[in-house]
């Protein structure tokens, strides 16, 4: 492994609360949030920098953070929008490598030993990447340069927000030793309390404790806390394998008797499909439906109509199209939707079946 690598881990600062405040610069002065209703149980998807003042934070129900901070205001998510800025800003990242790994909508891994942008300066790239995305985006991006993907990431938080974090490989050692061993990638309340046990709060006395003691202590685990603590971290950073296409299926446990019946099964199959098309990240764009019966002989028809949006009256002309080919009982029924690369257009497609629609 390259002793060598240089990798810039990304993440924008409060992703979704950063894109409302773009939209609505009057919102920029005061505590906001971007999440559920509170009188419907609803919890908080994200807030600015002014709400975490108050102690507002990621997955607290709405109701105490608003119990918290009281002026806070709270939106809806506009998942299409955010999808669509996630797109535009991995397209940036890919100006510079095409090895980039997609953490989440907001986050990314980028491995820009071989680019030569910047005169090859990791450094200088993740600072034209922050540029860029203020100027091209309308939002911040906090960006760590390390040797690996470990220090990266906790690089990008050092400085948060709209802050730049650089660890050279000359200083790794010295800046992991003062590391909190919480910062170690898998280290959860758990093992922080089995660690604080063993009288380990920082990385140089997690080095003291032997290798065999370690795996005895944490299994497998031990192993790497013993890398992690000297900053050693050799995962490389993966390239996602790009998915042609995502679906659901059931068999029923009775056949669905006739055409009504399957049709009736639509709606939730389509919201099943919203579910889990909501989870890709930003890079996909919807071009074509499927609809997959199995008939009650076991003969198997797929229909598809390319180039549209899903909807539920799409669906439904599949679904009839379909069924004639058979006639029979139904034992399974599929939707799924082919994906192709989003290439900087516009997903908004995707919000057609979703929540919003
Ligand atoms: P994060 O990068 O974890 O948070 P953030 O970008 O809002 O704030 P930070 O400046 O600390 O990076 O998550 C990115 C987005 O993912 C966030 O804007 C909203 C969404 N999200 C949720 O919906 N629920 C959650 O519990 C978290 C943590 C994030
Ligand atoms: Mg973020």
């Amino acid at each position: 492994m390259d002793p060598f690598r240089k990798i810039i881990h990304c993440d924008c600062d409060c992703f979704f609360a950063a894109i409302e405040m773009r939209d609505a610069p009057e919102l920029r002065l005061r505590p906001i949030a971007v999440g559920g209703d509170p009188a419907r149980r609803g919890v908080i998807a994200t807030c600015n920098y002014e709400a975490r003042r108050f102690g507002v934070r990621s997955a607290m129900p709405s109701s105490q953070a608003l119990t918290r901070c009281p002026s806070l205001l709270i939106l809806p998510p506009r998942m299409a929008v955010y999808r669509e800025v996630s797109q535009r800003i991995l397209a940036l990242f890919r100006d510079y490598t095409e090895l980039v790994e997609p953490l989440s909508l907001d986050e990314a891994y980028l491995d820009v030993s071989a680019s030569r942008a910047c005169q090859g300066s990791a450094t200088r790239i993740a600072e034209e990447i922050r540029q860029r995305v203020r100027d091209e985006v309308g939002i911040t991006l906090s960006a760590g340069v390390a040797p690996n993907k470990f220090l990266a990431k906790v690089s990008s938080d050092w400085n948060k927000p709209d802050g730049l974090w650089v660890v050279r490989p000359e200083v790794v050692e010295s800046f992991v030793a003062a590391l909190p061993v919480e910062r170690l990638p898998g280290v959860g309340p758990a093992t922080l309390s089995r660690l604080q046990a063993l009288g380990v709060a920082r990385c140089e006395q997690l080095r003291q404790v032997d290798q065999v003691q370690l795996v005895q202590a944490f299994g497998r685990f031990g192993n790497r806390l013993h890398q992690l603590c000297r900053g050693v971290d050799d995962r490389p950073v993966r390239v996602t394998r790009r998915r042609k296409s995502l679906g659901v299926e059931h068999t029923y446990a009775e056949d669905l008797s006739d055409l009504p019946a399957c049709l009736a099964r639509l709606p939730g199959l389509l919201e099943e499909l919203a579910r889990r098309l909501e989870k890709l990240d930003g890079s996909y764009r919807v071009s074509g439906l499927l609809l997959k019966m199995k008939f009650s002989n076991f003969v198997q028809t797929t229909v598809e109509q390319a180039g549209t949006a899903p909807s539920l009256a799409l669906s439904e002309a599949l679904c009839r199209d379909a069924y004639a080919r058979g006639g029979r009982p139904v034992r399974l029924l599929g939707l799924a939707v082919r994906l192709q690369d989003s290439g900087g257009g516009n997903l908004a497609q995707l919000s057609l079946f979703g929540p919003e629609a």
